[in-house]
């Protein structure tokens, strides 16, 4: 809910700091069977997405987060063609991932359609690749969705989530990283947003621990600012079946699409740990 002056405010307790927007107009509300979504107008940022009171978007620096989750993992695979969405209901992640001429399908899975339904009419720019007969939008379990996977059958599953809590709960434990890995191709890519590498690594390597338990044997964490979410700064956490986090750095290089913030040069860069994360990471 907005204060009374007009700024919604989301406080992190756990890390004594707080994310706000001057909003003009709450323009809707649900309260779906899994959670209450929520859309402002800002004055400044466009429109804002609330999942239970947390910040999912803004109109104005989603890019950062869509191409981050979809460009670097894959641009490290080796050839994508199936790829998987584990929630991303907005839709931004899959417009992302449909960038890629090479990608012949894209299965999304996010439990809860209304999701969807507000993103298609608040954020409308998201959802411009749905039509795309290579999508394919479903309303399901994602964690029982990758429990059924046929074996060895996707390229890419990227986990686009809520914070680990509530119905993302069930996505950040080793039952759910064992579905993805035996969903996965042997040089198939699990990416998953990995919250705020200044105020959640330990559950980036809980994450990390978790997903070895599963057979994972590669990580790698990239962190990127995302000023809507809390401290500012997130990441996506990769993880490898094997084989390494080397890039097709000539191919990202000529990516026959633009993007705002991914470049190969930025790639390469995060290829190097800063070195507070390397030294809890390892
Ligand atoms: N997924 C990450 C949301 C986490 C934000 N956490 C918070 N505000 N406390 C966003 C979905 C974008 N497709």
């Amino acid at each position: 809910m907005a204060t009374q002056d007009n700024w919604y405010i989301e406080r992190f307790e756990t890390t004594g700091s707080a994310v706000g927007y001057r909003v003009s107009d709450k323009l809707d509300e649900v309260q779906s069977p899994f959670q209450r979504i929520e859309i402002y107008q800002t004055t400044d940022w466009g429109n804002l997405m609330l999942i239970d009171g947390a910040v999912m978007l803004t109109s104005r620096d989603n890019f950062l987060y869509h191409e981050m989750i979809a460009h670097p993992a894959l641009f490290t695979h080796p050839a994508p063609k199936r790829v998987v969405i584990i929630g991303g209901g907005d839709c931004g992640t899959l417009r992302e991932v449909l960038r890629h001429p090479g990608v012949e399908s894209a299965t999304q899975c996010d439990i809860d359609e209304q999701v969807t339904r507000m993103a298609e009419k608040y954020f409308p720019e998201l959802c411009q690749s749905n039509a795309d007969p290579r999508a394919k939008l479903l309303f399901d379990d994602g964690v029982a969705y990758m429990r059924n996977c046929a074996p060895g059958s996707i390229d890419v599953a990227i986990v686009d989530s809520t914070d680990p809590v509530g119905p993302a709960e069930g996505l950040f434990n080793k039952a759910f990283y064992e579905s993805c890995h035996r969903a996965l191709k042997d040089d198939g890519i699990l990416v998953q947003q990995s919250e705020s590498p200044l105020a959640q690594l330990g559950l980036i390597q809980a994450m990390r621990m978790e997903m070895g338990k599963a057979g994972f044997s590669g990580f790698w964490t990239l962190p990127f600012p995302q000023p809507c979410y809390p401290t500012g700064w997130w990441s996506v956490t990769m993880a490898r079946k094997q084989g390494g986090f080397g890039f097709r750095r000539e191919d990202a290089a000529a990516r026959p699409f633009e993007t705002q913030y991914y470049t190969e040069a930025l790639h390469q860069g995060l290829l190097v740990m800063p070195p507070f994360m390397a030294k809890a990471l390892g």
